[in-house]
């Protein structure tokens, strides 16, 4: 029996207990026979969840980009591993074969080595969905160089936070951008974010919108004709399994953003692994993801993943309402998907329109269909099963995060039933605990709690950049030995897991995680504002969208209410991006407060969701009677 590739239920238990049992065994078994290393490992696994510290095939050596490219050109040299479909559907999709992704690959990685970036150093890459965001992200990983890609719908300030928290020296953007109808001006964010960033020496620009640009004398260059100068072979550097891939940066409880570090060895084996299983990839299958490659859906689904096993991943530049709300399916009838991936907000955005947009064009070579990101609503999964599906394609549910690098819990199509709202069962090697308040855990079916996990699996995050203190205090303080996933969870009567939410002070509006803390520095920083709280209320389309509660200072009183939530909202856009604006903003005297000071976010809570029936515990509130006006004036 393979483990590599789970085909019926059964075999799903046979290999998950195998996995449970002898965690070592299973995975030592998927990588060597799955994978190119150019040394074994010592010691598949090392861990200790209290210092935290977790090695995967220590004292192995490989390179990823060998597994990801080099390997295919004999047996696949001129199969498709990216097809770029641009924004513009009148554009012609482009097919970048293995052998031309090495090549490209290995040209962009020899200018980065011309431009001084070596094993090691950080390389932020602040680039729109076009062939050169893959293509840089994986010359990074053949020079051993650490990319951090920065989404490129982060604003200025945002982007110089990670620019200067990872220490990058140089950064790879574009001129512009596209999206729908807008063409954005990307070279201009990251000119003004530089102007925070004294270490950057230089920038790398792909021309893509052709606007007229800046081009700083001595550290701006246009890529292109470097490109064409490069040699078209690079051998790839031989990196220990241990050594970091990649830092993505993901939201959290404080103002700064947490520059997750993920590895070599362990990432590639479990990406690959759950992308085979969880999609049930085969040879002549045509994927898509719809995430951006600025998130960690596209790290491991769109990029590492796929290209791992060899498989043709679609890249969209687009969005999914331009030219009309059909185009995510008119590119599914046009290159014959097999496997397709998205968000529930977006399904929830398109369930919403007519009807047509998905009837109207050929469906039927779909085979498994995924969303990702936040809890899909029951209504919206049925759309998506009904509709899009044709009641045929089994929907899997993923849940994992920035920090667990892949997949943990899913269905495995044709082997998991599925069930609406339920991402199911755990993957082999997956060990989720739910945990009571008081840090017990809650054994048994039919019971929910705080969602952890007991064992380590290949790729988990192994440290914060710059602050291992941070990740232990955030992951694995919580609950003696075990990783925290900040999520709520519940297990059903016959042990499938349904992800309710998270339990900390992180928002997730239309997919994207957005911490409370930096929001309300960013509303704070406006001269009339006092005291800020953010809190998310459920919304239609976006899943969750931001309520603020103000408190002004008494200069700002007399000021016209309309345009000061204008300003506090622009303030937001600039400081973390117009994804973070708040759709509701209430002026109030005061926020709820406990006796030890801390804002009470519940009570706000219930008042955004118009739940006022039942506050809950109030016991340890200071202040019932701004509870009193904050309801009387909620909008
Ligand atoms: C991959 C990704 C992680 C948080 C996670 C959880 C939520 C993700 C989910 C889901 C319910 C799913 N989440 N997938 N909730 N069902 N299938 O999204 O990573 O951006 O770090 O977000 O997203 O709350 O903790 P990231």
């Amino acid at each position: 029996m393979s483990n590599y590739h789970i085909k019926h239920l059964e075999e799903y238990f046979q290999v998950y207990r195998k996995s449970v049992r002898n965690p070592e065994g299973f995975w030592e078994e998927v990588a060597e026979e799955h994978f190119l290393w150019r040394k074994k490992w010592n010691s598949v696994l090392e861990w200790d969840f209290t210092k935290p510290e977790i090695k995967w095939f220590d004292g192995a050596q490989l390179n990823i980009t060998e597994n990801c490219l080099d390997r295919h050109l004999n047996i696949r040299g001129d199969k498709t591993a990216i097809l770029f479909e641009p924004n513009d559907p009148n554009d012609p999709a482009e097919h970048i074969t293995y052998r031309q992704l090495h090549e490209r690959v290995c040209r962009y990685a020899n200018v980065l080595k011309d431009q001084g970036v070596g094993r090691g150093d950080r390389v932020v890459i602040y680039l729109p969905m076009i062939p050169d965001l893959a293509i840089s992200v994986l010359a990074c990983a053949r020079i051993g160089a650490i990319h951090s890609v920065v989404f490129a719908g982060f604003s200025s300030t945002a982007l110089a936070t990670r620019i200067n928290d990872c220490g990058a020296k140089m950064v790879l953007t574009s001129d512009g951008s596209y999206r729908g109808s807008k063409a954005i001006d990307l070279k201009g964010i990251v000119d003004e974010a530089l102007k925070q960033c004294p270490d950057v020496k230089s920038v790398l620009v792909t021309k893509r919108t052709g606007s007229e640009i800046n081009m700083k004398e001595g550290r701006d260059q246009w890529v292109q004709p470097l490109l064409d100068k490069a040699y078209a072979d690079c051998s790839p550097e031989i990196m220990n399994s241990e050594d970091p891939l990649f830092i993505l940066y993901t939201s959290g409880s404080t103002g700064r953003p947490k520059g997750m570090v993920h590895t070599t060895g362990g990432y590639m084996v479990y990406t690959a692994y759950t992308f085979k299983n969880v999609f049930q990839y085969k040879e002549e299958d045509i994927y898509w993801c719809t995430a951006d490659i600025g998130w960690i859906t596209g790290h491991s689904y769109i990029v590492y993943g796929p290209l791992a096993n060899g498989a043709t991943t679609v890249m969209f530049e687009g969005v999914p309402s331009y030219p009309d709300f059909g185009r995510f399916w008119e590119v599914v009838q046009k290159h014959k998907v097999t496997q397709f991936y998205t968000a529930p907000t977006a399904i929830r955005a398109l369930a919403k329109e007519n009807l047509d947009f998905v009837t109207k064009y050929d469906l039927s070579s779909l085979k498994v269909l995924g969303t990702v990101g936040e809890p899909i609503n029951e209504e919206a999964w049925h759309w998506y099963n009904d509709h899009v599906g044709d009641k045929k394609c089994p929907i899997v549910d993923t849940w994992w995060q920035t920090e667990t690098g892949g997949i943990l819990i899913s269905p495995i199509p044709y082997s998991t039933p599925t069930k609406p709202t339920y991402a199911t069962l755990p993957m082999p090697g997956i060990q989720p605990a739910l945990m009571d308040e008081n840090g017990k855990e809650i054994k048994g079916n039919q019971v929910d709690g705080r969602l952890c996990i007991k064992f380590p699996w290949p790729s988990i995050a192994r440290t914060i950049w710059g602050d291992h203190a941070r990740y232990k205090d955030t992951y694995f303080s919580a609950f003696e030995g075990k990783y925290f996933t900040g999520d709520g969870a519940l297990r059903d009567e016959v042990g499938y897991y349904r992800i309710t939410g998270r339990v900390d002070d992180v928002i997730i509006v239309s997919g994207h995680n957005l911490g409370t803390a930096p929001i309300e520095d960013a509303i704070n920083e406006h001269p009339a504002v006092a005291e800020s709280a953010i809190v998310g209320f459920p919304h239609d389309i976006k899943g969750n969208a931001l309520y603020g509660y103000i408190i002004l200072k008494e200069t700002g009183e007399t000021r016209n209410r309309e345009n000061l939530a204008k300003e506090i909202n622009q303030l937001i856009t600039e400081h973390i991006g117009p994804i973070a604006k708040l759709d509701k903003i209430q002026f109030v005297p005061g926020l709820p407060k406990t006796r030890s000071g801390k804002i009470m976010r519940r009570i706000l809570r219930k008042i955004a969701s118009k739940d006022t029936s039942n506050l809950g515990d109030t016991s340890t509130l200071l202040n019932p009677e701004v509870v009193e006006q904050i309801m009387k004036e909620s909008l």
